[in-house]
C-alpha cells in the first residue's frame, strides 16, 4: 500500500512538472480495497482488468513499477510501446485485459476471459471493477447478468468512492446509493465493505468471498466504500467538495491507520526503514524510466492487425469426417446458408477452441437457421443462446478470445450490431495495436436490404465500421466463397466481420466443395472478363452487376472486367489496379448509401495513380442518402436495382 502510494505522489508530481502527459487519475486512498484482492487473487489463473485506480493491483499482479513509469512517460519500453497512454495498459500473458477509457466495456471481457479459463479447465476467479460512476453503463448490467446466467466466477467489485469526476453519487442514481443491493436483481449474493477501515479485517472477508466465488463457480457482487483522496485527476481543482469533505477523506485515509496499528506493536522502526526503502526504490524506477529512449514509429502500421498465422490442420473435406456416409463428400450443392451451416460444423468438430453464440442460434437455429441443428450435436456450452445484449455477448466473446478461444458471434441481424459498437470498434480493433494481444473472433453479420425488413433489418455497415481500423471484413456472395469466407476469418488471429447478404442465403443452390485455396477469398475475384470497363462490387450486388453486364455485352456489344471483392479490410486491389490500368474506366457498385459509403474509398484507392489514364470520370453507384425505406415499392427506389444501373451507366457512356 505505501509503494503504490509513494508511486502515485510521485506520479503526480511528475504531472505537474510537465514530464508526464495525458491523465493521471491516481489511486491514493483506494489501496484498502486493491492492495488486498490482489494479494489474494491466484496470480497463476485468475483473470483481472484493472481500472485507473488500481495502481497497488497492477504492482502486485505481474508488472514491475518501471512498466507503469515508462507507461506514464509514454517512451520506447512501455508496455504499450507508447500508443496508449495513462494507466491503459494491462499484461496479455498474465490475463490481466489493458482497459479502455470508455468505462463499463472491460467487465464483460473479465466475464468472457474467466469462462475461457474454466473452459480449459483452470480453477479461475475474474476481478471485475466498476466505479460508482461506472456501474450505471448499460455494459454493468450486461455483464452481471451473464455471469449469472452462465455461472461465471467472477467478483464484480463497485469501487465506491461517493464521486463520478465531480458528480456525487446523489446525482447518479434515485433509487437508493446502496450499490450492493443490484445483486439480488441478478440472483447472486452481494454485500458491502468499507474498506477504509480495517485492512486486516478486509483481507479476510475478501478472502472469504473470493474462496466462495472460486468454490461454487458463481458471481458475485461487492460494494467497497472507497476513496479517492487527489480528487478526479491530476487537473481537478475540486472545488465542488462540500465544506469539510476533503478532510473526512484524509482523516479515513486507511494507509496513515493502517501504519499507525503496525507501528503500535513493535513494528514503528521496521515502518520507517521500509518507507526509506520503497522512497530509494522509486526514485531508482524513475531513473530507469527516464533513462529510456523515445518511442519509434516505425512498427505501428505492421502492428494494426495480428500477423497471418500458418493454416489449422483442417480434414480436407466438407465434412469434419471424411469417412462420412455423404455420397460424394468432395462437392455437394448448397444454399449459402447451407455452406455457413457446414463451415460451422466442420469447425465446431475439428477445433475445440471455438464455439458459437447469438440469440435463438440453439434449439431454434438462429432467424436463418444458419445453425440450424448445431445445438443437437454439440450442446451448451458450445453453441450458446445469448439474452439479448449484443455489447455485454460481445465483450463475453472479446474475452474468451483474449485468452485462447475462437469465438464466432451471429448477430441477429447486423443492425443490432450497433448496439456492441465500442465493443466492436474501439475494444476488439484496437487490441492488438494497443497490447500484443491477438483476438480470434468472428462477428457474423446478416445484412443488406430487398426483403422489405425496413430501416432497422436492413443496413448495410460496411463503411460504418471500417472506417476505424483494426477489423478485418469478408464479404462473400457464393455460397463456396461463403464456405471459404467462414474457415479463413475463423483461423484468423483478428476480429473478422463476415458479411452474409440475408437474401443470399437461400438465392439457389450451388455446388460447394472442400478447396485447399480457402484463404484466397483474401483477394478479389474476376467473375467474367471484358475492355469496356472494370465494374467492382461485393455481395448481392455482384448477381446483379452479372445481369447488367449481360444486357451491354448484348446490346452495346461492351463487356465489364466484372471484379468481386469478397474482402473489404483489408483490401487488396492490386488485380483491379491492373484491370482499370487497360479498360481505363471504373464503375464501383454497391448496396449501401452513396455518400460516405465503401464506392467512396474504393474510387479514391483505386483512382489516385491511374487518374490520367482514365477515359471517363469514375461512375459510383449505391443506395439514396436515406435510412431504408420500408415499403417495397420506396425500397425498389432507394436501393440499386437492374433497371436503375443500367440507365446509370447509359448515361455515364453518352
Ligand atoms: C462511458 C464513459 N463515459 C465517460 C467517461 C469519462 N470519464 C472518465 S472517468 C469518469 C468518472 C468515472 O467515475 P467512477 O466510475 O465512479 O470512477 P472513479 O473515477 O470515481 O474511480 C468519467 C465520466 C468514460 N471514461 N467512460
Ligand atoms: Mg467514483
Amino acid at each position: 500500500m505505501s509503494a503504490s502510494r509513494t508511486a502515485d505522489n510521485r506520479i503526480l508530481d511528475l504531472f505537474r512538472q510537465g514530464l508526464i502527459r495525458g491523465t493521471v487519475t491516481g489511486g491514493q486512498g483506494n489501496e484498502g480495497l486493491i492492495v488486498p484482492l490482489a494479494l489474494l487473487a491466484d496470480k497463476a489463473v485468475d483473470v483481472i482488468s484493472f481500472t485507473h485506480r488500481d495502481l497497488g493491483g497492477q504492482l502486485i499482479w505481474s508488472s514491475h513499477l518501471v512498466d507503469h513509469l515508462n507507461q506514464y512517460f509514454a517512451n520506447a519500453a512501455s508496455p504499450t510501446q507508447a500508443r496508449e497512454g495513462n494507466i491503459h495498459h494491462g499484461d496479455p500473458r498474465n490475463r490481466s485485459l489493458p482497459m479502455i477509457s470508455h468505462l463499463g466495456i472491460m467487465v464483460s471481457n473479465v466475464v468472457g476471459a474467466t469462462d475461457s479459463q474454466r473452459r480449459f479447465g483452470r480453477p479461475a476467479v475474474g476481478f471485475a471493477f466498476i466505479g460508482d460512476g461506472s456501474s450505471s453503463t448499460g455494459d454493468v448490467h450486461e455483464s452481471l447478468n451473464l455471469a449469472s446466467l452462465l455461472g461465471v466466477p467472477v467478483l464484480f467489485v463497485i469501487e465506491n468512492n461517493r464521486y463520478a469526476y465531480s458528480t456525487p453519487v446523489s446525482e447518479q442514481y434515485a433509487a437508493g446509493t446502496e450499490l450492493w443491493q443490484r445483486a439480488a436483481g441478478y440472483g447472486i449474493p452481494g454485500s458491502v465493505l468499507d474498506c477504509t477501515a480495517d485492512v486486516a479485517a478486509n483481507l479476510r472477508t475478501f478472502s472469504a468471498a473470493i474462496d466462495q466465488v472460486r468454490r461454487t463457480g458463481r458471481p458475485m457482487l461487492i460494494e467497497a466504500k472507497t476513496l479517492r483522496l487527489r480528487g478526479h485527476a491530476a487537473y481537478d481543482t475540486c472545488d465542488y467538495l462540500k465544506p469539510g469533505e476533503a478532510e473526512a477523506f484524509f482523516a479515513a485515509d486507511p494507509l496513515p491507520k493502517l501504519r499507525a496499528r503496525l507501528a503500535a506493536g513493535d513494528g514503528g522502526a521496521k515502518l520507517d526503514a521500509l518507507d526509506a526503502e520503497i522512497a530509494e526504490f522509486v526514485e531508482n524506477c524513475l531513473k530507469v524510466a527516464l533513462a529510456q529512449a523515445r518511442p519509434d514509429p516505425a512498427g505501428m502500421a505492421a502492428d494494426l492487425f495480428a500477423p497471418p498465422a500458418p493454416p489449422l490442420p483442417w480434414v480436407p473435406s466438407l465434412e469434419s469426417n471424411p469417412q462420412s456416409d455423404i455420397q460424394d463428400p468432395k462437392s455437394e450443392v448448397l444454399t449459402m446458408a447451407q455452406a455457413l451451416n457446414r463451415a460451422l460444423h466442420k469447425i465446431l468438430a475439428e477445433r475445440p477452441e471455438s464455439l458459437i453464440l447469438g440469440q435463438d442460434i440453439a434449439t431454434y437455429g438462429g432467424a436463418f437457421k444458419v445453425t440450424e441443428d448445431l445445438f443437437k450435436e454439440f450442446g451448451r456450452p458450445r453453441v450458446m443462446n445469448m439474452p439479448l445484449a449484443e455489447s455485454g455477448s460481445t465483450g463475453y466473446a472479446i474475452g474468451l478470445a483474449f485468452n485462447g478461444h475462437r469465438p464466432i458471434e451471429e448477430f441477429q441481424f447486423a443492425d443490432f450490431s450497433t448496439e456492441a459498437t465500442t465493443q466492436i470498434t474501439l475494444n476488439a480493433a484496437t487490441m492488438h495495436f494497443r497490447s500484443g494481444a491477438r483476438l480470434p473472433l468472428v462477428l457474423r453479420f446478416p445484412c443488406g436490404g430487398g426483403l422489405t425488413f425496413g430501416s432497422f433489418h436492413s443496413e448495410e455497415l460496411e463503411s460504418f465500421f471500417l472506417s476505424m481500423p483494426g477489423l478485418k471484413a469478408l464479404y462473400p456472395s457464393t455460397p463456396q466463397d461463403a464456405f471459404n469466407a467462414l474457415l479463413a476469418a475463423f483461423e484468423d488471429d483478428n476480429p473478422v466481420l463476415l458479411f452474409e447478404h440475408k437474401g443470399l442465403y437461400r438465392r439457389g443452390k450451388h455446388p460447394v466443395t472442400w478447396d485447399s485455396r480457402y484463404r484466397d477469398v483474401w483477394n478479389p475475384n474476376r467473375v467474367r472478363s471484358g475492355d469496356y470497363a472494370t465494374l467492382v462490387t461485393y455481395g448481392e450486388m455482384v448477381h446483379l452487376a452479372g445481369e447488367v453486364g449481360d444486357y451491354f455485352t448484348s446490346e452495346y456489344e461492351r463487356t465489364f472486367d466484372l471484379w468481386d471483392l469478397r474482402a473489404l479490410s483489408p483490401l487488396r486491389l492490386d488485380a483491379i489496379k491492373e484491370s482499370l490500368a487497360r479498360t481505363h474506366r471504373l464503375i464501383v457498385l454497391h448496396e449501401g448509401r452513396r455518400t460516405h459509403g465503401f464506392g467512396a474509398e474504393l474510387v479514391a484507392s483505386l483512382t489516385e495513380e491511374l487518374f490520367f489514364s482514365l477515359e471517363a470520370p469514375p461512375l459510383r453507384l449505391g443506395a439514396l442518402d436515406l435510412p431504408v425505406p420500408f415499403a417495397p415499392e420506396l425500397e425498389a427506389v432507394f436501393r440499386p436495382t437492374k433497371e436503375k444501373v443500367i440507365d446509370s451507366i447509359v448515361r455515364w457512356m453518352g
